[in-house]
């Protein structure tokens, strides 16, 4: 008994070292418009399994000139627009935060090459707190939006390739 309570002390003290266990990611898919040059989006899970909040700070990936976070919001008038979000995504300890069609998302600007259904996106997420956790994100332009999404969300190509100039 003593002996179980010392070694569950020091797993969570070692917890810190493995931080990025903290933060599970799932269900990512990217979908793509365009060849060289073009755009993407980023959607996937971010679980934070700690006790801790934590937040996503930075998205990187070789595979576009430019990975940002944004967010895209739809008008009373049904116009999706979308903009950078530098400060990132918060993720409150214990819980979850999606990042899907027609809301948060991670934007890849500027295709180094064109990317077909079942090429993978290499992703590095940095969290303020866990850390860096490297992600291998699949290619899915025929992926359905989650039935919670927007229906305007469902129309190809349209949260992302209207937006040529980069929003800062
Ligand atoms: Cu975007």
């Amino acid at each position: 008994m003593r002996f179980q309570a010392l070694i569950a002390a020091a797993l969570l003290c070692a917890a810190p070292a493995f931080a990025h266990q903290g933060v599970h990611i799932e269900n990512p898919y990217a979908r793509t418009s365009g060849g060289i040059g073009g755009t993407g989006g980023i959607f996937l899970e971010i679980m934070n399994h700690a006790d801790t909040d934590d937040r996503l700070i930075g998205v990187a990936s070789d595979v576009a000139d430019r990975v940002e976070m944004h967010t895209s919001t739809e008008s009373a008038g049904g116009v999706m627009s979308m903009a950078a979000v530098p400060e990132g995504f918060p993720v409150a300890a214990l819980q979850s935060r999606d990042l899907k069609r027609g809301g948060d998302h991670i934007m890849l600007m500027g295709l180094h090459q064109k990317l077909k259904n079942g090429d993978v996106i290499h992703l590095t997420l940095t969290f303020e707190k866990a850390g860096e956790v490297k992600v291998d994100v699949p290619v899915d332009n025929a992926r359905k939006p989650d039935a919670a999404a927007a229906p305007m969300a469902d129309m190809p190509g349209m949260d992302h390739s209207t937006m040529e100039a980069p929003v800062n």
